[in-house]
C-alpha cells in the first residue's frame, strides 16, 4: 500500500525543512513506500525552494505550485488531484503533527480502516501550548458538530487526518476553498457511509513561523459547510452516499 502525505505549506521556509525530514525520516524506518507533497501557493519565501533542496536527493519528495488560487482548502484540494498513493495523509508544515502518529495512522489503514482520525482529547493523547482561546472555541464547535453528527468522535476540526483513495473520491466534488475543508473531508466521510477508526496523537503549537488561521474569518464558513454536509445527509435520500464495493 502506498501512503501519500499531502502538506499544505504557505510561508513556512523555516519549518518546512524539518517537518519534511521527520517525516521522511520516520517513514522510511517504518519501510513504508511513500510520497510527500508539499503544496505551496502564494509564499513569499524560500518554502518551494528548500523542499526542492530535500527533493533533489530524495525522489519520494516533491514540491508542488498549487493549480488552483491561493487558500487552504484548495492547496490541500490540489494535493488531492496529485496523489499517487493508495491512502492519503493531510499533515501541517508547522511541525505540529508527530511523525509517529502519521506512520499509526498508516497502520491503521493497513488494518483495513478507510479513515483514521486522531484525536488531541483522549486518553493517550497529548497537547502541549495549545493557546488558550483556540481551545475553548475547539472544545465548543467539536461538541457542537458532535451533537450534530453523532459520530462519537470530538476533534473533527482537526486537518491532520488519513484516508483511503475511495474516501476522498466519494467526498468529491470538494467545495471548501479555505480552512472549513478540514471539517468538510471528515464530515463527508462520514455522513456518505465511510468507517473510520480514532487514534490519540500528540500535537505540539507550531515552533516557527506565523499563523494563517484567521477565526473571525472562518466562522461562517465552517457553519456553512457543517450545515450542508447535515443537509445533506438529512434530505437528499442517500444520492452521494458510497458506492457499496
Ligand atoms: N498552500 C497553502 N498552505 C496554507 C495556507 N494557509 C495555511 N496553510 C498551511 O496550512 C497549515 C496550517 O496552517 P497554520 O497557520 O498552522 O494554522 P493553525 O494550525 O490553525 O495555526 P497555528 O496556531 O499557527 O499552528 C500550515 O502548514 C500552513 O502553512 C494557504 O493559503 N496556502
Ligand atoms: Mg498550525
Amino acid at each position: 500500500m502506498k501512503y501519500s502525505i499531502v502538506i499544505p505549506a504557505r510561508d513556512e521556509e523555516e519549518a518546512i525543512v524539518p517537518t519534511v525530514t521527520g517525516l521522511v525520516d520516520a517513514l522510511g524506518a517504518a519501510a513504508v513506500d511513500y510520497e510527500v507533497i508539499v503544496v505551496d501557493d502564494a509564499s513569499r519565501d524560500g518554502t518551494a525552494a528548500a523542499v526542492d533542496r530535500i527533493a533533489a536527493a530524495n525522489p519520494r519528495v516533491r514540491s508542488h505550485r498549487s493549480h488552483n488560487p491561493p487558500g487552504f482548502g484548495f492547496a490541500v484540494r490540489a494535493g488531492l488531484d496529485i496523489f499517487t498513493g493508495d491512502a492519503v495523509a493531510i499533515v501541517m508544515a508547522d511541525g505540529s503533527d508527530s511523525p509517529e502518529d502519521v506512520v499509526a495512522y498508516y497502520r491503521a489503514l493497513e488494518e483495513g480502516h478507510e479513515c483514521v482520525f486522531g484525536s488531541r482529547f483522549v486518553r493517550g493523547a497529548r497537547v502541549s501550548d495549545y493557546p488558550r482561546t483556540k481551545l475553548v472555541l475547539n472544545r465548543i464547535v467539536n461538541t457542537g458538530i458532535r451533537l450534530l453528527f453523532r459520530h462519537g468522535y470530538n476533534d473533527t476540526t482537526n486537518a491532520f487526518k488519513a484516508y483511503r483513495r475511495e474516501v476522498i473520491d466519494t467526498a468529491q466534488p470538494l467545495l471548501s476553498n479555505q480552512f472549513n475543508l478540514t471539517v468538510e473531508l471528515p464530515l463527508k466521510a462520514v455522513a456518505r457511509g465511510h468507517e473510520f477508526t480514532v487514534v490519540p496523537i500528540s500535537w505540539t503549537n507550531r515552533a516557527a513561523g506565523s499563523s494563517k488561521l484567521k477565526l473571525q474569518e472562518m466562522g461562517s464558513r465552517y457553519l456553512f459547510i457543517v450545515l450542508y454536509v447535515l443537509l445533506e445527509r438529512h434530505l437528499s435520500k442517500g444520492d452521494y452516499r458510497r458506492r457499496q464495493p
